[in-house]
């Protein structure tokens, strides 16, 4: 029987299956194998006792996508709440999550709240004429008159979605807007939570409207949001409008960055990019050029631990770590002789 899994607590992993939900126990050989399990994966049951609703996890189903920190698999798609103002747009923190999403491979959508507040023409003036070029699906809402909630809801149809956005954005008005029946946790909850040193943050799925069959992740989002953790290179694949320019020609240097190299086909072209974009650019590739100097410094190369094969994860070793196999050993000793 296949399920997925909507909330992990301690060692008891829920699954929600097409016979309701069981609560199940990972077999030994996927603890032995150090598989790490996601909230949203996919997964097969064995030993399933129908009457307790208990069962065993017996295989992790390949992940379409996923969040590192905290924890979550298979999310449909990323609402990133933003306030227009009040607080006021924040265009580096927006394009920070943007960024995130193209990196993980999840598909975002804009929300714009506090679309009731005097004087936001020119801000919203702004946000079209940034975002729509690009392609990203862009939504206003107002949570205090209930405006734009419709096409919220149907935005969150058959979906699961991942909420995110700085405190105060109204992300819990918004939730509460489509269900007020809905107890979920409010500001000072997750706010302890965002900033809690020791507590475990797990997460959980949540069905916030059976009629939609929409389901919500119960968490703040990306929780880390520096770009520490890639080549500076990599930072111009994650804004769209540098992949279209980029499609049309070459800098003249393969390792230009975009700053103030000579012959940059982003430079010559700069002026159809919206200026707050370019200027988070140019901040997210600083935070991975600090990476970069890091791990040359140290020698440490971070890779992600783990890979795919035949669909189970298993550990990725490091080439430096690999032992090198006796064929290529010998394939060396012939090129040396
Ligand atoms: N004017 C206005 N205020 C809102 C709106 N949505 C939320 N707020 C207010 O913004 C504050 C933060 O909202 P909250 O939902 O807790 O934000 P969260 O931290 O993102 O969950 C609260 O005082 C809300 O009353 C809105 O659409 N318009
Ligand atoms: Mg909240
Ligand atoms: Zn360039």
């Amino acid at each position: 029987m296949k399920g997925q899994i909507f909330k992990i607590h301690s060692d008891f992993y829920y699954v929600n299956t097409e016979n309701g939900v069981f609560e199940c126990k990972l077999r030994e050989i996927l603890k032995k194998q150090k598989t790490s399990v996601f909230v949203g994966d996919f997964v097969e049951l064995e030993q399933i006792n129908e009457e307790s609703k208990q069962a065993f996890v017996a295989k992790i189903c390949r992940r379409d996508n996923y969040i590192p920190r905290p924890k979550v698999a298979n999310v449909n798609q990323v609402v990133i709440v933003s306030a227009l103002k009040e607080p006021d747009l924040d265009f580096e923190q927006l394009n920070r999550y943007l960024c995130f999403c193209e990196y993980y491979k999840l598909s975002p959508v804009l929300c714009f709240n506090k679309d009731d507040i005097q004087g936001e023409e020119e801000i919203i003036a702004e946000v079209k004429a940034t975002y729509l070029p690009l392609g990203y699906k862009i939504l206003f809402t107002s949570a205090l008159e209930k405006r734009g909630i419709k096409e919220f809801k149907q935005i969150l149809n058959n979906k699961i979605t991942v909420l995110c956005g700085q405190s105060g954005v109204g992300k819990s008005s918004l939730i509460n807007a489509i269900n007020p029946e809905l107890n979920i946790k409010t500001k000072s909850v997750s706010e302890k939570t965002e900033k809690g040193t020791h507590t475990t943050r797990h997460c959980e799925i949540i069905k916030i409207d059976d009629a939609l069959n929409a389901s919500i992740v119960d968490t703040p989002g990306f929780s880390h949001l520096r770009f520490d953790f890639l080549m500076p290179s990599e930072v111009s694949g994650l804004f769209r409008e540098f992949v279209q320019i980029k499609e049309h020609g070459d800098c003249k240097f393969s390792d230009c960055l975009h700053e103030n190299e000579t012959g940059c086909i982003i430079k010559e072209n700069i002026d159809k990019i919206a200026s707050s974009r370019y200027k988070s650019y140019l901040q997210f590739v600083k935070e991975a050029k600090d990476y970069k100097k890091q791990i040359t410094y140290s020698g440490r190369k971070t890779e992600s631990g783990s890979k795919f094969i035949n669909d189970k994860e298993v550990a990725k070793i490091s080439s430096k770590k690999r032992v090198i196999s006796r064929r290529k050993n010998n394939q060396n000793i012939d090129k040396e002789l």
